[in-house]
This record gives structure tokens, sequence and C-alpha cells, in this order.
């Protein structure tokens, strides 16, 4: 048999097993595993490399509305260049709805922005903002069927929020239907209460913004939501956690058998509000909702993710720029930590910090960090197994790592739309040199390879961890 390539001489782990073994690729599949393969069109050579499932970041924003005057720093060319440096071949962001529009037009919408614009693939959850019957009789149900499987609904924000009422509606579709039903969790009375009490107090830094969002206000939402699915009998992950409490409101319901999924991301690992703290408005660069919280909640995501309480390991990229009149110093974020958009930029760096962090510094094993990064989110959400593993018959994403090679992250480095990185300065060890998605490679040796539009939407079958308790 010959291949299209094959690589050589690597070390491949999966979320189970490390082994020594080539690759064998063919039409953009993994054809083989094994040695003496025999003949290909061309041989990578991966000696002193791990060969790694492309990871798949299940949990990014790009090109979203994000205000009057306000624009995000990636479009879905950026984006996906950023992902595809980061060491990942897949990325999932949302099609946000905005009260009173059709999901269906939005959706329209997304796949206009991103077709032919992206270098890795792609595929679309949903937010729901307007929960009325017409939304969650016709169109959902419509769209869920054609692989729009996941939807997110918010707590909190103006605009967004849902009422209990409508969580449980949006509950019931997602039971009825298979979806699953990702859920930010914060209290949005609790955050407008104090928001408010905070500016009369003329407390209006970038500081204020961890104090306007206390841990109550997650982990009674957190808890809240888990009542909701509870009482529906669905499965629901719970998205961005940043601290203990959230998440054991979390494992608490896990031990009592219910169908509650977690996921947290690199800010609560290694970032603290006391990074906001910062003079001139630097502050705003850490601007994110969960915001980030003290060093006792990093330990404590960290046994999330060692633990398996946490499933996803995600960045939840939602890029501004920082210096910028649309991005963070926009003229009314100077007025109060209340206008400063909500979301950092994580893509390109989600990978190397829980590398360096987490299988560097012995917390998780590197099967671990596969499963994390890439495994769990196609099982998640409903691309496993074409997606998310090195196997004959999936998808050859695949990411060659140098685990020796250590780099400090700085915006330099970068290739995303932003104009800062929040996690500039970090030494890390072990980097994504070669990123190929099904079968041909768009960064190699740290170029950038891929045409744009190397990178195609991928509809979703349904998860099976979407099932509820009870058929
Ligand atoms: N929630 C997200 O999931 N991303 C950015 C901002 C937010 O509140
Ligand atoms: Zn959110
Ligand atoms: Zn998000």
């Amino acid at each position: 048999m010959t291949f299209d390539t094959i690589i050589r001489g690597g070390t491949v782990a999966t979320a189970s097993d490390t082994f020594a073994c080539d690759v064998g690729i063919t039409a953009g599949r993994i054809t083989a595993l094994g040695t003496d393969l025999g003949q290909a069109a061309e041989i990578v050579d991966a000696k002193g490399l791990l060969v790694l499932p492309g990871g798949i970041d299940s949990h990014v924003h790009i090109s979203q509305p994000s205000g009057p005057g306000i624009v995000m720093a990636d479009d879905f060319a950026s984006a996906t260049r950023s992902a595809a440096f980061g060491g990942n071949t897949m990325v999932l962001p949302f099609a946000m709805q905005q009260k009173g529009e059709s999901l269906r037009e939005v959706v329209k919408d997304y796949h206009k922005k991103a077709d032919g614009q992206c270098y890795v693939d792609v595929s679309f959850h949903l937010i729901i903002a307007d929960a009325s019957d017409r939304v969650l009789g016709q169109e959902l149900p419509a769209l869920v069927n054609d692989g729009y499987t996941s939807f997110k609904v918010f707590m909190t924000y103006e605009g967004l929020a849902l009422s209990d009422m409508e969580m449980l509606n949006v509950m019931t579709v997602a039971r009825e239907t298979g979806a699953l039903v990702m859920v930010h969790a914060e209290n949005y009375d609790a955050i407008r209460f104090l928001t408010d009490r905070l500016e009369r107090a003329g407390k209006i830094e970038t500081k204020y913004h961890g104090t306007s969002r206390p841990i109550a206000v997650e982990r009674e939402a957190t808890h809240r939501a888990i009542s909701l699915a509870e009482i529906i009998d669905v499965p629901i992950m719970i998205v961005h956690v940043s601290n203990r409490e959230a998440m054991e409101e979390i494992a608490r319901a896990q031990r009592r058998g219910l169908k509650i999924y977690g996921e947290t991301c690199p800010q609560y690992l290694v970032l603290t509000e006391k990074d906001m703290d910062g003079l001139n408005m630097e502050g705003a660069k850490y601007v994110c909702s969960p915001p980030p919280r003290d060093e006792a909640s990093q330990v404590a995501c960290w046994e999330g993710l060692e633990q398996g309480i946490f499933s996803l390991f995600s960045s939840d990229h939602c890029p501004f720029r920082y210096d910028d009149p649309q991005g963070k110093l926009n003229p009314k974020g100077r007025t109060s930590f209340r206008w400063v958009p909500n979301g950092i930029p994580g893509v390109e760096t989600r990978l190397p910090i829980l590398f360096s962090e987490g299988v560097g510094k012995g917390r998780i094993s590197l099967n671990q960090f596969v499963a994390l990064t890439a495994t769990n989110h196609a099982k998640t959400y409903g691309l496993y197994p074409k997606k998310g593993t090195v196997a004959v018959g999936a998808d050859a994403d695949i990411a060659i790592w140098d685990p020796k090679r250590t780099e400090t992250i700085s915006q330099k480095l970068m290739h995303g739309g932003s104009d800062y990185t929040p996690y500039e300065g970090i030494e890390v060890t072990g980097w994504p040199v070669s990123t190929m998605v099904r079968g041909k490679f768009v960064v190699r040796d740290g170029k950038l390879v891929g045409a744009l539009g190397a990178g195609a939407y991928v509809p979703r079958d349904k998860s099976e961890l979407a099932k509820p308790r009870v058929a």
C-alpha cells in the first residue's frame, strides 16, 4: 500500500495510550498505524516529537456582535490561523442569536462569515437569546437535525439572560431533540445589584469587575442550573468554571449520578483577580467572565481537571484589542468596568499552557492532556471518532509537538487579531510545531503553509453524552 503521507518515528499519544508508531495517511484519513508501513508520497520525520490528535477548542467566540462601538479582534481567518499555530485542528465557535432574530438566519450569517475563511475545521454551537415558542418549537429541532447539536444559554447579561422558565423550556427541547445545553452560570440580578452599588460608591476601576461577580454569584447559578437540569432530566455542560464552590456543585451532582459536565479554562489556572488591578486600564486586558479568582481557586480548578470533574479544557477565546477605541479602551470602558468588553484571547495559548503546567509539572498525564484538549471535546459534541483521536479511520487531524522546546509566551509569537496576550511572559516547555488538518499541513515547522479555506464546516452528530438518564 502506498500512502499520501507517513509521519515516521514519533511518539503517538491518545486519551488512553502512548506508543511509538508511524502514522499512514490516505485521502485525509488515518489508514494505518504501525512500523515499516512502506511507501508514501511524503515522509514526515517526527523523531523525538509527539504526534497528538489536533486540539479541539470547543469554546471560542469569533466575529460576534459585542455591543455598540465594540468589535471583536478576530474574524474567522485570524482566529483559525491563531488556532492552527496553537496546535488546534478544529474550533467550535458560537452562532449568537439576538432577541427577535430567527436562529436559522443567524446560522446562515455565521456560515457566510466563515465560508472559505478558515484554516482549521469549524462547527457551530447556537446561543439562544430568544426562547420564543417559534424558536423552540420549530427552528431549534430542525437545526439540531441539521447538525447544530449543542446550544449555550446565559443566566446573565442584558439581552441574553434567560429566566428560569426559559431555561426549563430550552432544556426540554434539548431533552426531546438529543442536543446538549451549555450553561453560562452567573446570577444576573446579583451582578446588576453589585455593579450599581460599586458605581454609586465611585468604585469604577477595572479591578471592581471581580468584586461585582464574586464566587457566590457563580456558585448560586451553577446550583440553580443543575437543579433545573435535574428537574427535566437532561445533561448539561457548565462552561468556564472558575472556583472550588462551583466545582463542588458539579462534583456533588456527579456523585449523585446526574449527567452534569464541567469545563474550565487557562485563565482560571494561571491568572488571578490581581491581574485586573493594573494601572491606566492595564487591568482591562484580563477582564473576562467569570473573572479570574485567587490562588486557592487555581488549585481547585487543577483538582477538577486531575480528578475528571472537568472533562473539558477550553480557551473561551473571546478577543478584543486592548489599545483600540473599539476594544478594551473604548471611551465608555474608561468610565466604568461595566463597559469593558468581557473576554480575552487564548485559542493559541491554551494547549502550551496546559501541556507545560499540567503534563510538564506532573499534574496530569499526557493521556489526560489529550482527553481534556481533544478527545473529550469530540465525544461531548458529537464528533467522535471522526475527530479527536489518532486511530485508523479518523480524520488525519494531527498536531506534532516538540515536548522539549521552551518558549516565553509573548504577543510577538501570536497569530491572531488581538494586540496583546493576557499570558505575556509565561514560560512554557512543550510547543506545537506543526498542525495538519485532514492530512494537509496548515502550519509546518512554525510557518503557515495552509491555504485560507483549508478548514471546512463539519456538521455534528448528537452526542452520546447528551442522552438523559431515563429515556
Ligand atoms: N462568556 C463567555 O463564554 N465568553 C466570554 C464572555 C462571557 O461572559
Ligand atoms: Zn459564558
Ligand atoms: Zn465563552
